[in-house]
């Protein structure tokens, strides 16, 4: 099965510089950027650079750099956002998940207790 990206998604957008986008971190294979509607006091989206839809697709299709890039990124993310009393990592994929945005993304979420997984 083929995996199709759409080049006009939201987060590619803001990758070419389309849509401003509030930066936290970027890399050559990634960038870090606050989502725009946060659910807890730091809530982070860090997206590759590279045309993936979604974790499956990323994990499937990316090259070993990109994959150690991204890896390379979360890990100086996560140091930046400073969070001592913890986080979570969320990746939604697919309609079941509802995925919105279809450009694979990481959910950084920390700041306040975040509660059971699924309320
Ligand atoms: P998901 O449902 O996993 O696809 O989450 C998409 C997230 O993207 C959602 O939390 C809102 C965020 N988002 C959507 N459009 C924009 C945007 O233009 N800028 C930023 N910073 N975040 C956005």
């Amino acid at each position: 099965m083929t995996t199709t990206y759409d080049p006009n998604n939201i987060f590619a957008r803001i990758l070419r510089g389309e849509i401003p986008n509030n930066t936290v971190l970027e890399t050559d294979h990634a960038l870090a950027f606050r989502d725009i509607h946060p659910q807890a006091p730091t809530h982070v989206l860090l997206i590759p650079k590279g045309p993936y839809v979604d974790f499956g697709h990323f994990v499937a299709e990316a090259s070993a750099a990109e994959q150690a890039g991204f890896n390379a990124a979360l890990d100086a993310v996560l140091k930046a956002l400073e969070l001592p009393a913890g986080f979570r990592v969320i990746a939604n994929a697919g309609p079941d998940s509802n995925q919105e945005v279809p450009h694979f993304h990481l959910h950084i979420l920390g700041g306040r207790n975040l509660g059971p997984l699924l309320p």
